[in-house]
Parts: C-alpha cells; structure tokens; sequence
C-alpha cells in the first residue's frame, strides 16, 4: 500500500497521531480540535513554562477553556514536550508559529526556519506536513518544501506538504476554530487531499485550492481587505475634519445600503499582530517581483498617521482652553489595541503616548484588561477612571472597552477626545470627535 493510502486509513480512522508546532492563539485551539475528535495530539513548544502548564491540564489560552486542556490529558488524548525528536512519532504536523515583522518591516521567518529545521531532522516517511502561519505567497513551495526534502524523501510520495491560512479570531463570540472554514493548498494534488482530508475530520468545512501559493495569497487579501479599508475610513475623517462633517454618522448612514458596502470606522491608529503586519509580508513578495504594491504602502501611510492627528486633535483641544499639552494631564483611556481585550501589541495607544509625553504632557491611564503598561518603552500602572477623569485636563478615549461607563466619564471630565464615537450618545461642548 502506497505511503498516500497508508496515510489516508490512519487519518480516516483517527489513528493518525497529529503534531501540533507552536502553542499559541492558533496552535493550541487546533490541538483541541484534533483530540476532541479523537485523535493522539501532540503539542510541541520551546516555552518549558508553557508545556508544564498544558501537561498539568491547565490552559493559557483566553479561548480555550481549562476544562478542555485538563479533559484531554487526563484521558491521554494530548500532552506537550519541548522535545522535538518526538516529532518522529507523528503522521501530521501543523506549523503555527509566529511571522512578525523586522523594524524595517521585512518578514521575520526566523521562526518558520526553526520549526522547519526540526521537522527535517525527525522527518519519516509518511508524514503530512501543513503550514499554518501568515507569510508571504511562495513560502511554502520556495522555503520549506527545499529544506524537507534535504531529507532525500520525495514530496507528494514520501511526503505530503501544504498551507493551510490561520483565521482564529481571539474572542470572537461566534467563530471558533471548528467552526471558521478551512482553506487549504499542497504542493501537489495528493498533498492537497490529505489535507482536505485531515482536517475534514474535526473542521465543519474545509476548502481546498490548487496551491500553496494561492492558500498564502487567501489570508492575505483577506487582512490587506480590512487594512485598506481601514485606511480609507482614517482618511475620510481627515477629509471631514477639515470639512466640519460628522464622519460617523456618513459611515452610518452609509451602512444603511443593504448590498455592496461594507463599514468600517476610523480610529486612533491600526493595532494588532495581524492587521498591521500581513499586508507588509505581501508588498514585500512583491517588491521583489517589481511590483509597487501602492495601496498597502498608501494604507499604511495613512493608518500610521492616525496617532499624529490625535496627538494633534489633543493639543488643539487643550488650546481652546487656553492650555498648553506641555504641563497638562491628560487621562487614557483603554491602551488595549481593540476592545474589549487585553493585548496591546502595536496598540497606537503606546504612540499616542509617546507622542503626548514628547510634547509634555503628564499621562495617566484606565484600561480594565490591562493593569500594567510596560512595553516599548512604557512604564504606567492603571488608575481608576472617575479619579483620572476628574483629574486631567483632558481625557482621550483610545479603546472603547465595554466596560467604560460613558455617562460618568462625561460627567467627571472636563474636555474628551474621543477618537473611537464612544460618545455617541451625548451632546456636550466638552466633547471633540475625531
Ligand atoms: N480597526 C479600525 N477600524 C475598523 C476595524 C478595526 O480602526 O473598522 C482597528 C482596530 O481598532 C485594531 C486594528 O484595526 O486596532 C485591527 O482590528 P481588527 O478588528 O482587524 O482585529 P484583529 O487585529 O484582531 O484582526 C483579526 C484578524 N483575524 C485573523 O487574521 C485570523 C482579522 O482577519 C479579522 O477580520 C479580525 O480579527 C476581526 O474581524 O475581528
């Protein structure tokens, strides 16, 4: 029997044991998926702490519930090492490992490399390899695919290689791993069907393409979408700043068309470990095809702006009270990069902060997910939001978290930038929308 067929009956009768490299937002909601259908899962990571603490049935992870962890290991259905030689034991192999960008805005495939050079010194016949991490459209085939088959195994016939585009959504309340439709390409048709196959057996709906390049592409136009979008609406507020229109209430009449508009809404900047890094991994690859990828550069112009023209915003308001930013208190709130969560990676809350403290103001800050503000360069401990509101002489909402009460934000303060419309509900002079 052919290594495929062999490969296809294990997978079929779920007694293929799955590798999962990388336990992360991504990594270890897909473990979950695979043991909770039955599969032997293994998780592989370089963090001791973290495999200590999945081994001892504990989760880590805002959406994977502890309950989850615990179940599978005690029932022998997962576990996690730091040792890689065991990746010698499993028949598929899931790389969701970060792709960060450099400061000089290159891909940072240190990390894919990594995982890669381990999976080709274990590497066995037989083993279906997927790609999960965000990256640029040839990785795959250009990257990983030489280093395996270094090995001397052949893919598509000793070996089967694919990508597979990671679309977990932190927190989102509707979508979840099982549920969020599976894109996946190989490097040939069979690899290809495994996959489709693979993930057939816990994911409700998978989609296959025809390459690895057009499932890296998939992911990228998807975030690139929201990005440009994004960058558009930041730049309609600039335009009906200076028109003296309300750009809140253009998008939400907008909205109102029932087909071919989509909202998005402007805000302090562009945050997160994805939105504002996949489209660089795409203008990248296509640099070095000698193609100006000119609305990603646009875009990310634009979005990067934004913490300048509230910094500005902030100043200006100030003045109309006869204050200066310099020796003024200004109160945050929400450093979170979005709402309603607790990650501040690329928050344009830490510029806008950055920006103010240059121009010398005092900075304070509530943000209910985040008590403590030590990155880049940061060092800021949460105060309460009342007692900050009453105490600055202007109050700028960055993150509209669920939990701010606005009412009492607008009574304790005395001048509010609010760049998110979290005000929406109230008329007052002390408010000055983006
Ligand atoms: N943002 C705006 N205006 C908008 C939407 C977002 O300024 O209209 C800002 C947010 O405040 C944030 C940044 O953009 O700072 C990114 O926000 P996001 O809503 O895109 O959230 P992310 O970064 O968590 O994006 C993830 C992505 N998921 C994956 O890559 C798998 C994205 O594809 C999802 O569409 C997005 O979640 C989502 O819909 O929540």
């Amino acid at each position: 029997m052919s290594l495929f067929n062999q490969l296809k009956s294990k997978i079929e009768s779920k007694q293929a044991v799955s590798g999962i490299v990388g336990l992360g937002y991504v990594g270890l909601p897909l473990a979950m998926e695979f043991a909770r259908v039955g599969f032997r899962t293994v998780g592989f990571d370089v963090t001791v702490s973290k495999v200590e603490k999945l081994n001892r049935g504990e989760s880590y992870i805002q959406d994977v519930p502890t309950a989850d962890v615990a179940r599978h290991v005690a029932e022998g259905r997962f576990s996690a090492t730091t040792d890689f030689a065991q990746l010698r034991d499993v028949d598929t192999i899931n790389i969701c490992v970060p792709t960060p960008l450099r400061k000089t805005k290159d891909p940072d495939m240190s990390y894919v490399v990594a995982a890669t050079e381990q999976i080709a010194k274990h590497i066995r016949p037989g083993v279906l390899i997927i790609l999960e991490s965000t990256t640029y459209p040839g990785t795959t085939d250009e990257l990983v695919l030489p280093m395996l088959e270094k090995s001397g195994l052949k893919c598509g016939e000793d070996f089967f290689l694919c990508f597979s585009p990671e679309r977990v959504d932190p927190g989102n309340p509707n979508f979840h791993t099982y549920n969020i439709p599976k894109v996946v390409g190989g490097i040939t048709p069979n690899c290809t069907e495994l996959g489709r196959l693979f993930y057939a057996q816990s994911l409700e709906t998978v989609v296959p393409v025809g390459s690895t390049s057009v499932a890296e592409m998939v992911k990228l136009l998807e975030n690139t979408f929201r990005m440009i979008n994004i960058g558009l609406v930041n730049e309609l507020a600039l335009m009906c700043g200076r028109m003296g229109i309300n750009v809140w209430e253009v998008i939400d009449a907008a909205a109102t068309k029932p087909f071919g508009f989509m909202p998005f809404y402007p805000g302090p900047g562009l945050g997160g470990h994805c939105i504002p890094i996949d489209p660089f991994y795409l203008s990248w690859k296509t640099r070095q095809a000698g193609i100006e990828a000119r609305f990603i550069e646009l875009a990310g112009y634009i979005n990067g702006q934004m913490p300048h023209f509230v910094a500005d915003k902030v100043q200006n308001a100030l003045n109309e009270h006869s204050k200066s930013v310099k020796g003024s208190h200004v109160h945050i709130l929400g450093v979170a990069y979005k709402k309603n969560i607790d990650d501040v990676r690329e928050s344009p809350a830490l510029d806008i902060i950055h920006l103010l403290k240059q121009r010398g103001a005092r900075i304070t800050y509530s943000d209910p997910y985040v008590d403590d503000l030590r990155h880049e360069g940061q060092d800021l401990t949460a105060s309460g939001v009342l007692e900050g509101c009453r105490a600055a002489d202007c109050v700028v909402i960055v993150t509209d978290h669920k939990d701010f009460d606005y009412g009492q934000v607008l009574d304790a303060s005395r001048l509010i930038v609010d760049t998110r419309n979290a005000m929406k509900a109230f008329q007052s002079g002390k408010i000055v929308r983006l």
